[in-house]
């Protein structure tokens, strides 16, 4: 696939022995199992090893439940490393070692409260950041984000989205034009420019994949999805996310892409 992101390095962080305390809201589906969250987690790492990514591996710290979904911390464009500011404040302390990891590759810049932003909210196409105004992503955090891409010459489109935790749990770029999304959480006429996938309502977690150096990775167990992103002709590797998708994360949520 001619445009899928072609990236060097993935910044990734293990997952706590509190994993069990994450936030939890819309999966519905419990109890986590921590011992395979984290085998589940270390295959995802492997798989991106294979795709030729480095991993930038930061250690699990277990008084921050959520640690491991690496991508709500910062937000990566060029040589910029955006550190965000979580829209939940158990998470805040998450950025701390983000920072750390992306400043040996990045220019640090930083979103000041009010603002709140996390990256699971932000789906960048090209020179198109579509930022999921959110439960945990508010107006001045994309303002502020607008600030400091517009001169790189991004352009900043606020989607306004319901009933999701995040723009990019719900939409995600294939690359090759191509979006997939589940119906129903914002206007989709955001995205008319696109081609598209609309995954099937039993599969709507299927709708959060992650294009990477010519895969494509989904989660295991949708069917109808696969077909329906396989039939575009887009090669796909298949990771078990059970435990993952209990935390309300997906696979974009676990690194940080460049
Ligand atoms: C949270 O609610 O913050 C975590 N349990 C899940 C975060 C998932 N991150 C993402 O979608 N980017």
């Amino acid at each position: 696939m001619a445009d899928i992101k072609k990236a060097e390095f993935a910044i990734v962080r293990n997952i706590p022995n509190s994993f069990q305390q994450c936030i939890t809201g819309f999966s519905g589906k419990f109890p986590i199992d921590v011992t395979l969250a984290q085998q589940q987690h270390e295959h995802y790492c492997h798989t991106l090893v294979d795709l030729g990514l480095k991993l930038v591996r930061i250690e699990a710290d277990d008084y921050l439940p959520d640690c491991c979904f690496t991508e709500d911390t910062a937000i990566v464009t060029d040589g910029l490393g955006i550190i965000s500011f979580p829209g939940t404040e158990s998470r805040h302390a998450e950025i701390i070692e983000m920072e750390k990891a992306l400043t040996t590759y990045k220019k640090i810049q930083h979103i000041a409260a009010p603002a709140t932003i996390e990256g699971g909210d932000v789906l960048k196409i090209g020179k198109k950041l579509f930022i999921g105004h959110s439960a945990r992503t508010n107006e001045e955090g994309i303002k502020q984000v607008a600030g400091l891409v517009n001169e790189l010459g991004y352009e900043v489109i606020p989607v306004k989205i319901h009933n999701t935790l995040h723009l990019k749990t719900v939409c995600t770029y294939l690359g090759n034009n191509c979006i997939i999304y589940a119906d129903g959480h914002f206007d989709e006429n955001i995205f008319s420019e696109y081609d598209k996938i609309i995954v099937p309502v039993t599969e709507s977690y299927c709708a959060n994949t992650l294009a990477v150096n010519g895969k494509v990775l989904i989660p295991k167990g949708f069917p109808l999805t696969r077909s329906l992103i396989g039939n575009k002709g887009y090669s796909i590797i298949e990771l078990d996310m059970s435990e993952i998708e209990k935390a309300d994360g997906a696979l974009t949520c676990l690194s940080v892409i460049f």
